[in-house]
């Protein structure tokens, strides 16, 4: 159609390339018009079967005249400047997390858009859509398990490349967790603990693998993470609740039971677009719904910037073995 919004998106790795089969098959109201990465091969082979342009340079897909609304799916350390580029030039953005690599790169954002006076940034937290996350949040904002007491999350991935090491399972994965535990408790998190145990045999030498994340909040909720991104197993994404009158879990991968010639089973997620292939698209849905108006629809800039805060203090938390307190900066 042609009053499509014309989306360039930047980077067209495995999430770029979701996001831009989620745009031409199952969002609407958009249009992928320009793709970007830095592989010019990967970039013509995600641009050739929708017709869009490919353009070599991240900073003139920003900027192109053919481009309204923009999806960063590029490497976290190129963000910051993209995403500033994208205030400059006043279009809507939805940027995968990271928002920037650390806390007072992200609070510089925050301050930025502060000033331009518009909520461009929204940062792609997606398990916000997720339909199990929505309902565990219904649930504690109905009151009717009383008070929240403590999350416990699991996180396990079934492997990662050599190169993913404790500070990288901190700031990618665990990441997560900080935004959903803001998302569902509804307060900051304000300081992180780590402890490493023992590491799988297939971790690296060296890289903690599991590891235990304890985040303490503004009212003194507890939050523990088990992060474990070499299970060789699949994708588990669980939350448990403990509330005052009751508790909830979610990610429990039950929603089909097999049974059949003696055996009982379901199948469990391989990776976390199966697991959150819904939750995307609903972000893109509602984000493109919210970006022709002007406006963002989920996890805005200050929560992109709590968030890698929270990482920061946990990425010393696993260097020091400590506890690291999170430091927030005023909210302009
Ligand atoms: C990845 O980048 C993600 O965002 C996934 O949701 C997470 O489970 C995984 O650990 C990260 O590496």
């Amino acid at each position: 159609m042609s009053d499509d919004l014309r989306i360039a998106v930047v980077g067209v790795g495995k999430m770029g390339s979701f996001h831009v089969d989620s745009l031409t098959r199952r969002v609407r109201g958009a249009r992928v018009t320009v793709v970007n990465d830095f592989s010019h091969v990967q970039a013509e082979k995600v641009a050739g079967p929708i017709g869009a342009r490919t353009v070599a340079d991240p900073f003139e897909a920003i900027g192109a005249n053919d481009v309204e609304a923009v999806v960063l799916a590029s490497p976290g350390f190129a963000h910051e400047k993209q995403v500033l580029a994208c205030l400059e030039r006043g279009v809507p953005v939805l940027c995968e997390k990271p928002l920037t690599m650390d806390g007072p790169s992200s609070y510089e954002v925050v301050k930025a858009q502060a000033e331009s006076g518009r909520d461009l940034i929204q940062v792609g937290f997606m398990r916000r859509f997720d339909s199990e996350y929505v309902a565990l949040r219904e649930l504690i904002t109905s009151g009717s398990v009383g008070a929240p007491l403590m999350l416990h999350c699991t996180h396990r991935n079934p492997n990662v490349p050599d190169s993913f090491n404790s500070e990288m399972a901190m700031a990618d994965s665990v990441v997560h967790e900080a935004d959903c535990t803001r998302f569902l408790l509804g307060e900051e998190v304000v300081a992180v603990t780590v402890l490493r145990g023992a590491p799988t045999s297939a971790a690296p030498e060296g890289v903690s693998d599991p590891m235990l994340v304890l985040f303490e909040t503004e009212s003194g909720r507890l939050v523990t993470v088990e992060s474990f991104v070499r299970t060789q197993v699949a994708y588990e994404v669980r939350t448990e609740l403990v509330a005052e009158k009751g508790s909830a879990t979610i990610g429990l991968d039950q929603n089909l039971v097999v049974k059949q010639a003696g055996r009982w089973g379901g199948t469990i997620a391989p990776d976390f677009v199966a697991r959150f292939g819904q939750a995307y698209d609903t972000q893109m849905q509602r984000w493109v719904d919210a970006a022709r108006r002007g406006t963002i629809d989920g996890a805005d800039a200050w929560d992109g910037y709590a968030a890698a805060a929270i990482c920061e203090a946990g990425v010393e938390a696993v260097r020091t073995g400590g506890r690291v307190e999170v430091k927030l900066g005023a909210r302009p």
